[in-house]
């Protein structure tokens, strides 16, 4: 049986597709699972210096398979803590501690779930046709899959509360002029764009751009001397990496660098 999601090797990165088209890729248990084993396997393999998750279909994704955590006979029995605990905690920490730049190109609608699986991509590009939904509300639940956490990051207080609590949809082109994502892209560019960028980065600095996100995470929880502090000590190893060493070289020479990625 399939696990519900596709698995390509490009040069030099790596495309994973949400593939359940006709449930608009909502997750199931095995589909998280292969999801992270998907990004761990690529964190891992030497020859992938950047990852593109993307949807198949009209959708990207509808968060949770609601049908498979539906067993209304006895509410006060469910525990969807320990779903949570179990599926998605350990996946949005995979995304945001992954060493290797992670593109999203959202296809169509990113709902409940799937729009915080998206948020926690470096990149995150959209379809025009696209849009985004805290859904959760509508169905009683609060957002998981990190969305209390990244949300007001990314586009304030007063946005992130009304985006949970009145789970309204909003287009994608609202999304980027509220900066929750990169950029919209007409929808039969998508692809393209996100590849393109994909290609980029498997020419880039790999090590140093995981020290740029480990970096970046740690800021949410730290002071400025906190930060500073570690600055300090990744700015250290980044300049004692073979690819500074190029790239600083290349810059004197007046010609492209040539960075072999994880030195
Ligand atoms: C679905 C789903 C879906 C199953 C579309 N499940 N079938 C939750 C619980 C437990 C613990 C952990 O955390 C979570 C996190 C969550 O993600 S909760 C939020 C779950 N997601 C939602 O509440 C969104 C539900 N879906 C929708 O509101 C709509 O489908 C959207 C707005 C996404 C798209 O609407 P339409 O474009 O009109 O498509 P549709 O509703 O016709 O959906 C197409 C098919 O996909 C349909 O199946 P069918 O067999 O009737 O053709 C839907 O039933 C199915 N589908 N989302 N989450």
């Amino acid at each position: 049986m399939s696990d519900g999601i596709g698995i390509e090797d490009r040069a030099g990165y790596r495309v994973i597709t949400l593939d359940r088209p006709e449930k608009l890729n909502a997750t199931t248990a095995p589909m998280l699972r292969a999801l992270r084993a998907a990004f761990e396997a690529a964190a891992c393999d030497r020859a992938c210096r950047a990852v593109l998750l993307t949807g198949a279909g009209r959708g990207f994704c509808a968060g949770q398979d609601l049908g498979a955590v539906s067993d209304m006979s006895d509410p006060a029995q469910a525990d969807l803590g320990a779903l949570v605990e179990e599926l998605y905690n350990p996946l949005i920490r995979a995304l945001r501690r992954h060493p290797l730049p992670i593109v999203c190109a959202v296809n169509g609608i990113a709902a409940g779930a799937g729009a915080n699986l998206a948020l926690a991509c470096d990149i995150v590009l959209a379809a025009r046709s696209a849009s985004f939904v805290q859904a959760f509300a509508k169905i009683a639940l609060i957002p998981d899959a990190g969305g209390t956490w990244i949300l007001p990051r990314l586009v304030g207080d007063a946005r992130a509360r009304a985006l949970a609590l009145l789970a309204e949809k909003i287009p994608a082109e609202q999304a980027a002029a509220w900066g929750m994502i990169w950029r919209v892209v007409e929808d039969a560019a998508l692809i393209g764009e996100a590849e393109a960028l994909c290609a980029y980065f498997a020419t880039q600095p790999t090590t140093t751009l995981g020290l740029i996100k480990q970096a970046l995470l740690a800021s949410s929880a730290n002071d400025l001397d906190a930060q500073l502090a570690l600055e300090r000590d990744l700015q250290r190893a980044a300049g004692q990496s073979g690819d500074y060493a190029e790239g600083a070289r290349a810059f004197l020479e007046k010609r492209p660098p040539r960075f072999s990625g994880r030195t």
